[in-house]
């Protein structure tokens, strides 16, 4: 058998009324102290070049619970507190506003901030609790763009949406635009190198208070696709974000206001992304909310036949779903309104009532 670490992947996951009752006769746990209870799990022993795996009953974890299973168990069950504010007792939905130069515009900045603006009201309009600001896209194949640049683009739309009813996050990887925009009231800072690309990051959302969403890539936005490796994409994701979260904790980041993303599309394969993705139970085992990003992106074109990145939402909103239906709390998508509609109706038919 493969000594060492534990991780904790649960499953048999119950909605609702079964849910209480089993939890009551000690037959269910609660994921992540929600609404959604899981009877059994595998418990998975080892390292990303060597582990082992055995399937258990929550009765027999229970039974079997000593010093190292009961730490992952712990984190695995207790309640979240609010994040950002959010209560994240039901789906939470981050709508995402690109400030990116519209190449079918010449409007300049003046037209992109007030195209953003509008966008990020509709967005909170249509049910986002968060809005994201990005102003450098990072997907396969981009450039950086200067600190400038980013922030002539991001700064007028963070002070306009000042007063909105929504949550202001920045997707940021710098810290001189994460300092502005705490200034200008962003409230989450939302990093896809998990503040590794600047480490100044981390000193900014101690002393700014922002709450931060920490996301794993492997590599560089312009290079990540070429080739991504892992032994076990799994656990080098979980070991690199609790790595992030005690990084975070050590530089005055309390755990209260962290979230973890695994990162779906940064740096991993089709297959990868699916490991993930059938994996979301296991980043429990973080002790954070999670935030899935899987809207429009690649690997639902392929698995959809869906080219135009507009055409994903069918291919999105199942990805939400099989997500929150493992525990996850919040979503990062184009199509709030959609998103809304698809998570709403799911969780109305699995707990069967529409509270
Ligand atoms: C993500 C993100 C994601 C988080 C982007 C795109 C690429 N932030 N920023 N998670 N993706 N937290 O939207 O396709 O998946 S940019």
């Amino acid at each position: 058998m493969a000594e060492g670490k534990l991780y904790l992947r649960p499953l048999g996951f119950l909605y609702g009324p079964p849910a209480d009752a089993a939890i009551e006769d000690g037959l269910a746990l609660p994921l992540a102290g929600g609404p959604i209870a899981f009877t059994s799990a595998v418990v998975i022993e080892g390292s990303p070049t060597n582990s082992h795996r055995r399937f258990i009953s929550v009765e027999a974890l229970e039974e079997s619970r000593d010093a190292d299973l009961g730490g992952v168990l712990e984190r695995v069950t207790a309640k979240r507190p609010p994040f950002a504010g959010l209560a994240l007792a039901r789906p939470t939905l981050m709508g995402i506003v690109n400030v990116t130069p519209d190449s079918f515009s010449d409007g300049g900045l003046y037209d992109e901030t007030e195209g953003a603006v509008a966008h990020a009201a509709e967005l909170a309009a249509d049910g986002a609790a968060i809005v994201d600001i990005g102003g450098e896209s990072t997907r396969p194949g981009s450039d950086t763009v200067a600190d400038d640049e980013e922030l002539a683009r991001v700064v007028p739309v963070l002070k306009e949406l000042k007063g909105s009813p929504a949550v202001i996050s920045i997707d940021t990887r710098k810290s001189a635009v994460a300092r502005a925009a705490a200034k200008a009231g962003a409230r989450i800072l939302n990093d896809v190198s998990a503040l590794t690309y600047d480490p100044a990051c981390l000193d900014v959302a101690a002393e700014e208070g922002l709450d931060v969403v920490l996301m794993h890539a492997q590599g560089e936005p312009k290079t990540m696709q070429d080739n991504p490796a892992y032994d076990d994409v799994v656990l080098e994701v979980f070991d690199y974000l609790e790595a992030r979260i005690a990084a975070c904790e050590q530089a005055g980041i309390p755990r209260a206001r962290i979230a973890a993303d695994v990162g779906l599309g940064f740096g991993k394969t089709l297959a990868h992304n699916l490991a993930l993705l059938a994996n979301t139970s296991l980043f429990h085992g973080l002790g954070v909310p999670l935030l899935v990003g899987a809207s429009r992106k690649r690997f639902i074109g392929g698995l959809g036949q869906a080219k135009e990145p507009n055409s994903r939402e069918p291919g999105s909103h199942a990805a939400a779903i099989a997500c929150a239906a493992q525990g996850a709390q919040m979503f990062r998508v184009h199509d709030v309104a959609g998103s809304r509609q698809a998570l709403a109706v799911w969780r109305a038919s699995v707990f069967g009532t529409e509270n």
